[in-house]
């Protein structure tokens, strides 16, 4: 009976995705111009391609199709992060899988915190790309200690937030006044602070060691580095960006351009210097500035097997090996069109992916099913039942991210510095022990998604051949 009186994690996310991007159209006017640019491509496609548009007209609603997808935020301290977990939770988003930047040269580890069921997925995919600050990573002890120090004595979660979660977790969920008051609480924790919580000389060191450093430590709280819509076409928002006055990173992040999309493309506007002060030992301000935010977007496609993704990162990495991607985006076309080349390796066609166990797919009965082999049926052999047309199959969407992208994103987004070395150490345990939880394995998720709509076509087959 209560249980009706409680809104759903998925309405809590909507309200929040919903508040965090007009927040940061507020505070990032550069990022307005990037959704309106969305916005029209996307407009642009659903015209040029009816075929698209009846397409996501029954697998989407065309009206949320350019809202936000993903955020980013950098958290300090193992609190920080346990806490972050909970918060997540009463919202439906949990910890996916496990990024480690160590080796890009970026000192943090991270997940996604994400709804990972089909109905919460379809609902609202919203997820926020969360990393912790490795302190561990930096050579100088005495920065090391007053880095965390100064990190040990904020606390970015509002009063309030503290006790819904503790309501939330307590009774099952928030009614309607409590899920608006925690949305409106949660919201403090992202909002951008522009007056740093240290002295101008700390933020400088801090700086040295690594820029993305000093943007944890600095400040009162973990800010929204970014949010990012979804685009129909991000070649044509790549290209778009110049005229109206924003500057891309030099390349699309990701797989090239294909037929059949796979895993994520995503790409940025460059993070803007923005002003910032520095409270002095006499109590007067001093200004400053930082660069820390900035605006992305992303197009998603089919979620691969272990097999699929080992190939995209040999591709990958046969790529690198010829032509690494500089920082100041010189050899971009370059890279682009060695990507390109390599990834001809790389079926483009659904078929062709499925069959070579590429890509999650989610299956559905082509029609009525009368003509199903009762033997395919009882041996549930899908081959055979996608061959003789009783089954059709659709892409499975990934829904996370890649360490090689985020990394790219990290660093055009850190200025245009070469990248800073740090002891490779991915450390899943250790950042298992942070978040408090075990982080939830991606492929199982995908492998369960699928195997699902294949049980739920073979009960009903198994109905109607008998
Ligand atoms: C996160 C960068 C990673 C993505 O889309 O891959 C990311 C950050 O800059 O904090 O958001
Ligand atoms: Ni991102």
């Amino acid at each position: 009976m209560q249980q009706k009186m409680f809104v759903s994690a998925d309405d809590i996310r909507s309200a929040f995705s919903a508040a965090m991007s007009e927040m940061y159209r507020k505070e990032v006017p550069a990022y307005g111009e990037l959704l309106s640019l969305v916005a029209e491509v996307n407009r642009a496609m659903l015209e040029h391609d009816p075929q698209l548009r009846s397409r996501l007209e029954r697998s989407d609603s065309l009206d949320r199709i350019s809202e936000e997808r993903h955020g980013a935020i950098r958290l300090g301290t193992a609190e920080e992060l346990a806490m972050m977990r909970r918060v997540f939770a009463v919202m439906g988003m949990y910890p996916v899988g496990y990024y480690d930047l160590s080796t890009a040269g970026v000192p943090v580890h991270s997940t996604a915190f994400r709804p990972i069921d089909e109905a919460a997925l379809n609902r609202n995919p919203f997820r926020v790309f969360t990393s912790l600050l490795r302190l561990d990573l930096l050579a100088d002890e005495a920065l090391r200690e007053e880095a965390r120090q100064t990190l040990a004595a904020r606390d970015i979660f509002t009063p309030t937030t503290r006790r819904l979660v503790e309501t939330a977790e307590r009774d099952g969920g928030l009614d309607e006044s409590d899920a608006a008051l925690f949305v409106a609480e949660v919201l403090e924790t992202f909002r951008w602070h522009d007056r740093a919580r240290v002295d101008a000389d700390l933020y400088r060191r801090l700086h040295d060691a690594h820029r993305l450093v000093a943007d944890v430590v600095s400040f009162n709280g973990p800010h929204i580095n970014h949010l990012t819509p979804r685009t129909l076409d991000i070649d044509a928002v790549q290209r778009g960006m110049p005229a109206r006055g924003i500057a891309p990173k030099a390349f699309v992040e990701g797989p090239p351009t294909r037929q059949c999309p796979i895993l994520l493309r995503q790409t940025s506007f460059k993070a803007l210097e923005e002003d910032i002060s520095f409270r002095g030992s006499d109590g007067t301000w001093t200004t400053g500035s930082h660069t820390a935010r900035f605006g992305e977007v992303e197009q998603r496609g089919i979620a691969l097997t272990p097999k699929g993704r080992s190939l995209y990162d040999r591709l990958l990495e046969e790529t690198r090996k010829h032509i690494r991607p500089t920082a100041d985006g010189s050899n971009a076309a370059a890279y682009v069109d060695a990507l390109a080349g390599a990834f001809a390796a790389f079926p483009d066609e659904w078929a062709a992916i499925r069959k070579e166990r590429l890509g999650y797919f989610s299956y559905s009965l082509a029609g009525d099913g009368k003509n199903a082999s009762q033997q395919a049926v009882a041996a549930g052999d899908i081959n055979q039942l996608v061959e003789a047309g009783v089954l059709q199959f659709d892409p499975i969407v990934y829904e996370d991210f890649l360490p090689v992208s985020a990394a790219g994103i990290f660093r055009s987004n850190l200025g245009d510095d070469e990248a800073q070395h740090f002891a490779e150490s991915p450390n899943q345990k250790l950042f298992e022990q942070q978040l408090g939880a075990r982080v939830i394995d991606s492929f199982e998720q995908y492998a369960g998604i699928e195997q699902a709509s294949i049980d739920a076509c073979l009960a009903a087959l198994a109905k109607c051949v008998t």
